[in-house]
């Protein structure tokens, strides 16, 4: 940065004045900034030759189309692209890409340990070096204990060719996992959107063009891409409602028709009174429920699975399911290989229990509807801290709405030991009340009849090793018997901390980190920093020095996402235009310094442990992705995007199953309303309410002490978990971790806006500051999840890793689901004002962010 523009960043700084008090919480500082973010400060100045790139953010999974502005060969700038389906929105973090891309914390080069885990010494070495060190230690842990003790991670989905290939390579070497984000968001809840109907469309494929309502159920407003709130402004002006339900006053809250203010983790009471009441009003969808639902197929209480032609005669087939035919008043049979019913015209009973061979046997809804009955209005008030009213509204507004309601959901229910029964649930409320595959409802398989989809289907073939290891997970697994239905997909990440700690049941040896922060973003912190001091020998792929990263043997620096090529797709939790297209994601500079593609090392690791990748490089790979279009990367670099048709009905026509037979992607061809697999694996077949481990009403006694129920990790503008804290256009925004309170939860604790607090659980405390606000229930608090200081050394505290996020401070061992692994991110809690302010060591004026921003040297270092 050159001398007169640090001036005026520092000057400006010291003008929004109110930033180093607590009580502005920077937002007044936005103005001053917001030139600084657009101009990266280290070349604002630059003479030259301007090109504008086209290319996509992947700082969230909006995927938005942005343009970088680039001069000599230097970021300067990014915009938004108008005319695709982000119609041109961005956030701030897509502002700051040009402060990280050029940041002078950035990891430019190769790196090797040279002094204790955590000690922050380091020294730069050649990628031969670092392969000369990596390779002969892959090669001895395989040989020495198996693959399976070696550790992978791949973060949240920023990229999915980095997760299919980071899979592909480390499955190949018999390695079960790691420390995957899978297992606490997302993809938990869509393998059993998988097994219950085929696809993950609780985040997906929703329409607002044509909706009577929109449901944003644990949904936050800064989560995944802003256009979506062009789309519901669309709904809302046509005349749609929105529903939102959160225990927070979102933004999205005060917009709503209907606000519904839950209590934290009781979701359930909620979705099983809307089904209760559907069920027993018969306002629910018979026609989908009959043709298209598992609701009709007979149960069997003695094996606790449907009820088989197989159980009820020698010689019958396990294939054929029976249920009870009205028309022929006799038992019958779907047949799940067939896809067909044993009758021409099949009449198949939605409820009743019916002899078969002189044992009564109930239908799958039957059973629903019994376990649903007792979720009354009342029960439901009490248990959810809603009013009567409010859960009478609630079901009336929904039933009411459809068939033609769409439903999008963010991440909150999974974070609990139920999370398996509560996606399956949100399933079967959709689909008795008609709301998929119609106008106005979502649709099963975004972008999917459908060439856009192509990349995701594009996943390498499973090797010998990878086929032996799933046949026999349990041998290999690092939590035998359990989270099964999740597979050996990504791993689970309390069980690895356990195993890297405990030893059991297998000592983990090597820990490949990439484009993840476990030790931030996975709950007992202190307990997953051990656990990376306990390995062998690790490598952590990363853009910074991060808290994991420092406790790696190397280092490897990654290329930035918009130095990189990539098919780009927007990846859930949106509107139909965003779900139906491709985008070009192209590298506005050249990596910096000796940085690549992760990609490109991830081959490199292969090639070098003989494994074959099936293809040659990551073009061969794209290629063969973007087949179904008939284009070649480079013919769909030209053209930039590629964009899908959209179709309703997908499931009368034979668009949802590989086999192209009507029906859905599942086992039995049909929504499971009943699902085995979730009762092998899981908590039941049919959902059901469970309390959370840690809540006032399971826990009274810890209630005394902890009264409040701590909520993390609401999204905000301006970091995407871990990220971003050295950015100082976001810390100036955000200077702080911030603590949502009640003001008359504040007034009993002595805590005013702006004070330093500290919230304590039985595993600790941490610090962030107060905000008070009337949008929070007077029990719970809410904490900002994920922060650490990257202007504190490794040697303090990893970076600060440790003062402020609440992942410190919650238990790991409280919360698992059975079938998924889930952990949660919450506790009960108490709150105090901080005898001594805030962490030592942090940055409280905004003169010292300067220390962040770039000096336009550091990539020539
Ligand atoms: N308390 C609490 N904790 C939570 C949550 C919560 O709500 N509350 N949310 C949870 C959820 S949903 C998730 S998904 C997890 C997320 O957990 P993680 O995916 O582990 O997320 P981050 O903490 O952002 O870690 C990202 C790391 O990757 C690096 N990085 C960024 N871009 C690149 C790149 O292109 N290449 C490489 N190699 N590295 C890159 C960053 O510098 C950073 O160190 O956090 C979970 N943690
Ligand atoms: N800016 C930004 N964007 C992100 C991320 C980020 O870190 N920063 N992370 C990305 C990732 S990995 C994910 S998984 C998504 C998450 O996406 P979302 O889950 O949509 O994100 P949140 O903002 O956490 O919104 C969750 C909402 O659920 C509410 N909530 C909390 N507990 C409960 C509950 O028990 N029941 C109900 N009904 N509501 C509850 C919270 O108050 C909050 O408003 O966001 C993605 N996008
Ligand atoms: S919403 Fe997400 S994808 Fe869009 S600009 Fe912001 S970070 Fe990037
Ligand atoms: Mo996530």
């Amino acid at each position: 940065m050159n001398a007169v523009s640090r001036r005026s960043f520092v000057k400006a700084m010291a003008a929004s004045g109110a930033l180093a008090t607590a009580a502005a919480l920077g937002y007044e500082a936005w103005k001053p900034f917001t030139a600084l973010a657009a101009d990266d400060a280290g070349s604002a100045q630059t003479e030259g030759e301007t090109q504008v790139i086209r290319s996509a953010c992947r700082n969230c999974y909006g995927r938005c189309t942005i343009n970088g502005i680039v001069k000599n060969g230097r970021l300067v700038r990014v915009e938004g692209r108008p005319g695709t389906y982000s119609e041109g929105t961005i956030c701030s973090r897509a502002f700051a890409i040009p402060q990280l891309v050029n940041s002078p914390l950035r990891v430019r080069y190769p790196m090797k340990r040279v002094g204790e885990r955590g000690e922050g010494k380091w020294e730069r070495i050649t990628w031969d070096e670092a392969w000369d060190i990596i390779i002969p230690k892959f090669k001895e842990v395989i040989e020495q204990y198996g693959g399976h003790t070696i550790l992978a991670n791949n973060g949240t989905g920023r990229d999915q060719l980095n997760i299919s290939v980071l899979q592909k390579c480390f499955y190949d070497m018999g390695s079960v996992g790691g420390f995957g984000v899978g297992s606490i968001c997302k993809i938990a809840g869509d393998f059993v959107q998988k097994t219950t109907i085929g696809n993950p469309c609780q985040f997906t494929g929703w329409n607002p063009e044509d909706t009577n309502l929109i449901v944003m159920w644990a949904r936050g407003m800064f989560s995944w891409g802003y256009y979506d709130w062009i789309y519901i402004k669309k709904a809302l002006d046509r005349g749609a409602k929105l529903m939102v339900v959160d225990p927070r006053h979102t933004a999205a809250a005060a917009k709503s028709t209907m606000w519904v203010p839950i209590r934290p983790g009781s979701d359930m009471a909620l979705i099983l009174a809307i089904i209760n009441e559907m069920i027993s009003s018969g306002r629910f969808d018979k026609d989908f429920a009959t043709k298209w639902t598992n609701s009709s197929f007979l149960l069997n209480d003695q094996t606790g699975l449907l009820l088989r032609e197989s159980d009820l005669a020698d010689g019958g087939s396990k294939d054929k399911i029976a249920y009870w035919d009205e028309g022929t008043g006799s038992v019958q049979f779907w047949d799940t290989v067939d896809l067909a019913w044993s009758v021409d015209d099949p009449k198949p009973a939605l409820l009743g229990s019916y002899d078969v061979e002189g044992i009564e046997r109930r239908t799958s809804l039957q059973k629903l509807a019994d376990a649903a009955a007792e979720w009354t209005v009342e029960k439901t008030a009490e248990t959810t801290w809603l009013t009567t009213d409010q859960v009478k509204d609630a079901i009336e507004l929904y039933i009411e709405s459809s068939p033609g309601t769409c439903f999008t959901r963010g991440q909150k229910t999974d974070f609990s030991d139920n999370s398996s029964s509560v996606s399956h649930a949100f399933t079967i409320m959709m689909a008795l009340a008609g709301n998929y595959e119609i106008p106005g409802g979502n649709s099963v398989k975004p972008g999917t009849s459908t060439k856009g989809s192509a990349l995701f289907d594009a996943v390498p073939p499973k090797s010998a090793v990878r086929q032996e290891i799933e046949a026999n997970i349990d041998d290999y697994s690092m939590c035998p018997g359990k989270a099964q239905i999740y597979g050996i997909r990504d791993g689970v990440y309390s069980a690895a901390t356990h195993a890297l700690t405990t030893g059991k049941p297998f000592q983990p040896r090597i820990y490949w980190g990439m484009n993840c922060e476990p030790i931030i973003s996975c709950a007992d912190s202190l307990e997953v920093a051990e656990g990376l001091k306990n390995i062998d020998f690790s490598v952590n792929v990363n853009l910074l020095m991060s808290p994991s990263a420092e406790l790696a043997d190397i280092v490897l620096p990654a290329a930035h996402q918009n130095e990189i090529d990539r098919i780009e797709y927007p990846q859930s939790g949106h509107c139909w235009p965003a779900n139906h297209t491709a985008t070009i994601r192209q590298p506005f500079t050249e990596p910096q310094g000796e940085c690549r593609d992760e990609v490109d090392i991830l081959f490199d690791l292969a090639s070098r442990l003989d494994i074959d990748m099936t293809w040659k490089d990551k073009y061969d790979w794209f290629n063969f992705a973007l087949k179904a279009t008939g284009m070649t990367f480079e013919e769909f670099r030209e053209a930039g995007e590629f964009v899908d048709e959209i179709t309703y009905g997908k499931h009368e026509k034979g668009l949802l199953r590989k086999d192209m037979k009507p029906g859905f992607e599942t086992k039995t061809g049909k929504v499971n309303i009943f699902s085995e697999e979730l009762q092998r694996f899981g908590w039941g077949g049919i959902p059901g309410y469970r309390e959370q481990p840690q809540s006032p009403f399971s826990d009274p006694d810890l209630a005394q002490e902890y009264p409040y129920v701590m909520l993390t990790g609401g999204r905000n503008h301006q970091y995407f978990h871990s990220e971003y804290r050295e950015s100082a256009y976001m810390r100036s925004i955000r200077p702080f971790p911030v603590v949502e309170i009640n003001p008359e939860t504040a007034h009993e604790n002595g805590v005013e806006e702006g004070d330093w607090v500290c919230i304590e659980t039985t595993m600790g405390s941490i610090k962030q500051v107060a905000h008070l606000t009337e949008g929070i229930d007077a029990r719970v608090v809410h904490c900002d999840h994920d922060w650490w200081f990257p202007e504190k050394g490794a040697q303090d505290g990893l970076h600060g890793a440790f003062d402020s996020n609440p992942n410190a401070i919650i238990d790991n061992d409280k919360v698992f689901d059975p079938a998924v692994g889930t952990d949660n991110f919450s506790s009960m809690c108490r709150i105090y004002k901080s005898p001594d302010g805030p962490p030592e060591g942090i940055f409280t004026t905004p003169e010292e962010l300067s220390a962040f921003l770039s000096n336009g040297q550091e990539d020539q270092q």
